[in-house]
């Protein structure tokens, strides 16, 4: 079976998380991405955060299957002409440098587009167009200025990020369907063009419920939802709202049995509304099916703190995945809080290859997340990572340099 992206050639001069999440997905959906990295270094994720001496990070190897690498001094007048000839006949060129340092190389956007019409020069920064353009950013620094921080954690505590890589992996997610979007384009125009993912704008979408709750607040001063009501104060901002959920249906993290040694027995618990009458009967409240102080969904919200509190008591008298076992039979929707380990240990994830196990020539066996997305039509196979150069005389020759030209790159050090 072939593969959707299969034909499209991509230059992949990203680095750290945010650019090679993007290029990794456009590599298991059959793109041929040749990462560029610098003779001696690469990537600095190779050895950063090392498990293992000499052998490429968990941190590398896990954001760059299915690339080939090679190194190039981009800054060396050969290295130049070599990445001349490769943009000419490539179809993407992607990258997460900081602000401007392309155009540094000598590749500005009009260069590029003078050498090749067609190639399509992606790019992730930290922030879009405006007072903060030339800042350098990573993962936290998005999380804060995208509001993630100031709307994560508890009312009385600081900001909090999360664990999830909403700046880095979400920002290369959406760079990916720019690139795309961007091919389709380019199937009526013939034309490449420029895209840009900042990675601020990409936390404010993934954190678009907040705005929406900021414009709430301001018109009706409360949300009901929150915890903050009814007995909290509000601000004039969007407070932290713990663990309550970010849509109409009221949901806490509640105890299970073993939470005083074991930090994740809990369970999210949802109060949807369709199924009151199921959660009711199954913690033992029938009466708060009709009760008027419960019955209805406005009703319980000046409640919620009491109501989680009782489903608590139920919760905490069986093991987690007890109480979900219960629960999906009366289709009330939970989460159990799962462990790094459980999941890595959860067969079903890898019979979906949602995780992967890799060999790797220095490393040895390793575990890897795969390609979330499933395509029909397009499987994906997750390879090991490459080593630092590897395919450095492949690629050349199919670029039409030849085994001697080759080796007078490398002995002037382009290569
Ligand atoms: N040959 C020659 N030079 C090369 C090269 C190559 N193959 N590859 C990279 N370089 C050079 C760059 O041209 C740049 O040189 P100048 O500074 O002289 O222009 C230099 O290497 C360093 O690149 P950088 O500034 O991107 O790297 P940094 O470590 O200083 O900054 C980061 C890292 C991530 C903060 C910055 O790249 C950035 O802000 N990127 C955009 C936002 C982003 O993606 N952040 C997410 C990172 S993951 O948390």
């Amino acid at each position: 079976m072939g593969k959707a992206l299969e034909g499209v050639r991509i230059l992949d001069f990203t680095h750290v998380q945010s650019g090679p999440t993007c290029t990794q997905l456009l590599a298991w959906f059959g793109a041929d991405v040749i990462k560029i990295e610098r003779a001696g270094h690469g990537d600095v994720t190779r050895d950063q955060l090392r498990d293992i001496p000499d052998a490429d990070s968990l941190y590398f190897t896990m954001l760059n299957s299915n690339k080939r690498s090679i190194t190039l001094d981009t800054k060396h007048p050969e290295g130049k002409a070599v990445l001349e000839r490769m943009i000419r006949d490539c179809d993407v060129l992607v990258e997460n440098f900081a602000p401007g340092a392309l155009d540094r190389m000598g590749f500005t956007w009009e260069h590029i587009h003078s050498l090749n019409p067609r190639m399509i020069v992606a790019s992730v920064k930290g922030f879009g167009p405006g007072p903060y353009q030339d800042c350098k950013v990573y993962e936290n620094v998005a999380q804060c200025v995208g509001g993630a921080a100031s709307t994560t954690g508890f009312d009385d505590g600081p900001p909090m990020v999360t664990g999830a890589q909403i700046g880095d992996s979400g920002t290369g997610l959406h760079l990916a369907l720019g690139i795309v979007t961007a091919l389709y384009q380019r199937t009526m125009t013939g034309q490449g063009q420029r895209v840009l993912a900042a990675m601020q704008d990409g936390v404010l979408n993934l954190c678009r419920v907040k705005l929406r709750d900021q414009q709430r607040l301001e018109r009706a001063r409360v949300m009901e939802e929150y915890p903050q009501f009814p007995n909290g104060q509000f601000g004039d901002a969007v407070p932290r709202a713990g663990n309550a959920s970010g849509g109409g249906q009221p949901g806490w993290i509640l105890k299970c049995q073993g939470w005083e040694t074991d930090p994740n027995a809990y369970i999210y618990f949802i109060t949807q509304a369709p199924v009151w009458g199921s959660i009711c009967k199954v913690i033992g409240k029938p009466e708060w099916v009709e009760h008027p102080d419960y019955a209805t969904p406005r009703a319980r919200l000046p409640r919620l703190r009491e109501i989680f509190d009782t489903v608590e008591q139920w919760t905490m008298t069986k093991s987690k995945f007890e109480v979900m076992g219960i629960l999906n039979e009366y289709d009330i929707p939970c989460g159990p809080i799962l462990s790094m380990k459980e999941i890595a240990e959860d067969m079903s994830l890898r019979e979906t290859g949602t995780i992967v196990e890799v060999d790797h020539p220095k490393r040895g066996k390793y575990l890897t997340v795969g390609n979330p997305i499933k395509l029909s039509d397009s499987p994906t196979h997750v390879e090991r990572s490459p080593l630092l150069g590897e395919h450095t005389d492949d690629v050349l020759g199919e670029f039409g340099y030849s085994p001697q030209q080759i080796a007078a790159l490398r002995e002037v050090g382009a290569v």
